[in-house]
C-alpha cells in the first residue's frame, strides 16, 4: 500500500487573514509535500525491506543510514508536513489552560517558551524545523532540526507542535522575515489546543 498526502484540516484558504495565504498552502502543501510522497512511494517500491511498513517505522528505520538517506530525507518530509499541518490553525494562538500551566513550569511562562522557540527557529541555519516536545524526563523542551530530521527519529521527545523554517514555508507571505512569520505562527497561527490535547494523551 502506498502513502498518500493527507487532506489539510482546514480549507486551502481559511489561514489566509491569519499571515498564510492560499498560495502558499497550494505550493506548500499540494507541490512540496505532495513531492515527498510520490518520492517516497517510488523509493519503497524498489525496496522489499520498505515495503507494508508503517511511515513512522521506515523514518526510525532510516535514520542515519547513508545508502537509505533518500528514503529518510522523504519520508521525514512526510512525517514532519503531515504534524506541520497539525500544528496550525484558522483560530490559532490562544493557549488552552492545561497547556500553560505546563509552559510556565518549565519554562518559566508564556513568554519564555516563545523567546526559546523563536530562538530556536531563528538559529536554525538554512532548511529545518523547530519544535516542542514533551522530552522522555516529562519536561517540555524545544528542539530544532536540519532538513529532514524529526525527533520522531532522534527520540528527543513526543512531538506537540512543530514549525516549517524552511524558506517555501514562508517566502510567498512574508519574503527573507523568517522572525515575523515565527513571531505570527506563535501569536496567531499555532495550533496549542491540538498540542494541548497531544500533552494529555501523552
Ligand atoms: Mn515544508
Amino acid at each position: 500500500m502506498s502513502f498518500t498526502l493527507p487532506a489539510l484540516p482546514f480549507a486551502v484558504g481559511a489561514l489566509s487573514a491569519r499571515g498564510m495565504c492560499q498560495e502558499t498552502l497550494e505550493l506548500h502543501h499540494g507541490k512540496h509535500h505532495n513531492a515527498y510522497v510520490t518520492a517516497l512511494n517510488g523509493l519503497v517500491e524498489k525496496n522489499d525491506a520498505l515495503k507494508g511498513k508503517s511511515l513512522e517505522d521506515i523514518v526510525r528505520l532510516a535514520y542515519g543510514k547513508d545508502d537509505l538517506q533518500p528514503v529518510f530525507n522523504n519520508a521525514g518530509q512526510h512525517w514532519n508536513h503531515s504534524v506541520f499541518w497539525e500544528s496550525l490553525s484558522p483560530n490559532g494562538g490562544g493557549i488552552p489552560g492545561v497547556l500553560e500551566k505546563k509552559l510556565v513550569e518549565d519554562f518559566g511562562g508564556v513568554e519564555q517558551f516563545k523567546e526559546q522557540f523563536k530562538a530556536a527557529a531563528l538559529g536554525q541555519f538554512g532548511s529545518g524545523w523547530a519544535w516542542l516536545v514533551l522530552a522522555p524526563t516529562g519536561k517540555l523542551k524545544i528542539v530544532k532540526t536540519p532538513n529532514a530530521a524529526t525527533p520522531l527519529a532522534t527520540g528527543e521527545g513526543k512531538v506537540l507542535l512543530v514549525l516549517d523554517v524552511w524558506e517555501h514555508a514562508y517566502y510567498v507571505d512574508f519574503r527573507n522575515r523568517r522572525p515575523d512569520f515565527t513571531d505570527n505562527f506563535l501569536n496567531r497561527l499555532a495550533n496549542y489546543e491540538n498540542a494541548a490535547a497531544k500533552l494529555q494523551k501523552a
